[in-house]
């Protein structure tokens, strides 16, 4: 066994995403693909940053979701990290670890960073995706300075350094040497599940379950499952079969594992039976997202952040009250009502987990959620769909209410922001790009223009100076603001592998409890007429509709 340079070739096209670099398998498993980016990434880190860091000496986490290719690269990456001086690797037993859980991991062990192999929502196996992407010694997201600098050096590596020693036992637990670098197998549930007690009250959600309680959780196949079985079923006692589609598979089983009511029409449909359980819940491929549902009933993942909000402190882990919250900038406003109302600060990023990091360690905000079906808090730097999922199930411990009861509830209290967004996928990248250039060309003279009772109030790409670190980012989304609050939102995806991926966010406020039963599409029309109006999507791709309204 010896350390190996091998030349090598930059590939076009390594520059991570929203949430790191997603690609088709297929391109992926193209000889040197993944070693050079791994390469890169390790380049980055070992080079002395301001304060002469480098990865001699340093511990890593490594795990992903489980999809196709993940034993495979967890293998490579170890060979490779084995000669650029790492010192240690924690890897989750049979390379599994949730994007929550290695968050969980990299700050209980204090690890210098942690590399997460997943593509997260996108559909997995050998025609599907696959992703990597980098979290900091904080269990977050590389910022943008980081993955920037990874990119720039994907354009330059020349050479691999790679260990030649044979594959280790990825599934046996406890400690293996590969070159000078130890890796301990460990158990991927541990860390995250000593995070959950303490933040929740087990004993009360015992409770609920011995008191019969019904909870479907569905994990899509993905690797949601193992960590809602420990936790769910063996831990606090919810009956076997509780969590369903349990089993981690390699192509999720031909789920598309985005958990929102297209994609989990199954859990839909079972909370619309007469028999319903009580309570239903769905995470995606790397069991970060969470979509809540009741009997016939599915909450709105930025009513869920709002909702989290006023009842936080009913939740043993914030029962001191919140210091702030955050959203991404698509995410609807229903959040900003509770945090005026109980004097919190509410801060609006960029979309994607990245820009609530500097918040989170800096103390200002304690909650942050997305539209897209994510929410989390302090306790990690991902979102967590599990985490969500015990926090809705202590809200009705707590209060007795349904989640139907609950949602009401809160819209009787600070009214109901009507949401949707619309994706149109598999648009030609010449045309969305033409089509995002038009529309910024367009906004100067949006203001003061009215849309049938509407009058523009603020027509802009939304840019973000993070209050922390004072780092600008552009053109993170085209935003047209009403004088009723009303929102249009353009914005290209940036997790997406093939074409491009327009998504359309529409938002309007409605106060009048008599008007809050409305159909959501139906309540948005008019504000997909004037998106419509003003950005041609239909004509201009051709597309009836989005393939996806959630
Ligand atoms: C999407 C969502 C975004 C989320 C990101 C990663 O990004 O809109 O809110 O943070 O996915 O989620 P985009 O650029 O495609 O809109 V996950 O669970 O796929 O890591
Ligand atoms: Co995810």
């Amino acid at each position: 066994m010896a350390i190996q340079t091998i030349p090598t070739q930059p590939f076009a096209g390594q520059r991570p995403g929203t949430s790191g670099l997603r690609k088709k398998v297929t391109v992926f498993t193209q000889p040197y693909y993944l070693e050079n980016f791994v390469q890169a990434l390790l380049d980055v880190l070992n080079a002395s940053g301001a304060d002469g860091q480098t990865l001699q000496g340093e511990t890593l986490v490594l795990g992903g979701d489980g999809r196709f290719y993940n034993r495979t690269a967890v293998q490579v990456i170890l060979k490779l990290a084995a000669a650029n001086g790492v010192a240690c690797v924690l890897l989750g037993q049979g390379g599994i670890l949730s994007t929550p859980a290695a968050s969980a991991v990299i700050r209980h062990r204090q690890a210098f960073g942690g590399i997460v192999l997943s593509a997260s929502h996108n559909p997995g196996g050998p025609e599907g995706d696959f992703g990597i992407k980098y979290n900091a010694g904080n269990g977050g997201p590389a910022n943008e300075a980081l993955t920037e600098a990874v990119y720039t050096r994907t354009q330059l590596v020349r050479e691999l350094r790679i260990s030649d020693a044979s594959d280790i036992d990825i599934d046996r637990l406890g400690l293996q040497q590969l070159e000078q670098m130890q890796i301990e197998v460990i158990d991927p549930v541990a860390d995250y599940a000593a995070v959950m007690r303490e933040l929740f009250d087990f004993e009360m959600l015992r409770g609920m379950f011995r008191r019969g309680f019904s909870l479907r959780v569905d994990a899509m196949n993905a690797v949601g499952g193992p960590y809602a079985r420990a936790i769910l079923e063996d831990e606090l006692g919810a009956p076997a079969g509780t969590v369903v589609n349990a089993e981690p598979l390699e192509d999720f089983g031909g789920l598309h594992p985005d958990p929102n009511p297209v994609n989990a029409d199954n859990l839909i449909a079972h909370m619309q039976r007469p028999d319903a359980p009580d309570f239903g819940a769905a995470m995606d491929g790397d069991a970060d997202r969470n979509m809540v549902v009741g009997r016939n009933f599915v909450v709105a993942p930025s009513d869920s952040l709002a909702l989290m909000t006023a009842y936080a402190r009913l939740i043993p882990g914030y029962q001191d009250g919140l210091r702030g919250v955050a959203r991404s900038m698509p995410t609807s406003a229903a959040v900003d009502r509770v945090a005026k109302a109980m004097g919190l600060p509410c801060f609006e990023t960029p979309t994607g987990w990245k820009f609530f990091g500097n918040l989170l360690d800096a103390g200002r905000v304690s909650l942050c959620g997305e539209e897209s079906y994510g929410t989390g808090s302090s306790h990690v730097r991902e979102k967590d769909g599990l985490w969500a999922i015990l926090f809705w199930l202590s809200l009705q411990g707590a209060t007795g209410r349904s989640v139907e009861a609950l949602v009401r509830e809160h819209w009787r209290v600070y009214g109901r922001n009507y949401y949707t967004r619309h994706d149109y996928e598999g648009i030609a990248v010449d045309t969305a790009n033409t089509l995002m250039a038009d529309l910024r060309a367009a906004l100067p003279a949006l203001p003061g223009h009215c849309f049938g009772y509407r009058r523009v109030v603020l027509a802009d790409d939304f840019s973000y100076a993070d209050p922390v670190d004072g780092s600008v980012s552009g053109q993170q989304g085209i935003r047209l603001v009403f004088d009723d609050g009303a929102r249009v939102i353009f914005r290209l995806s940036g997790t997406g592998t093939e074409g491009a991926t327009l998504r359309l966010y529409l938002e309007r406020y409605e106060a009048d409890v008599t008007k809050q039963d409305q159909p959501v599409q139906q309540a948005l029309t008019e504000l997909a007429a004037v998106a419509e109006q003003v950005a041609g999507i239909r004509a201009r791709t051709g597309m009836a509709g989005p393939r996806v309204a959630t």
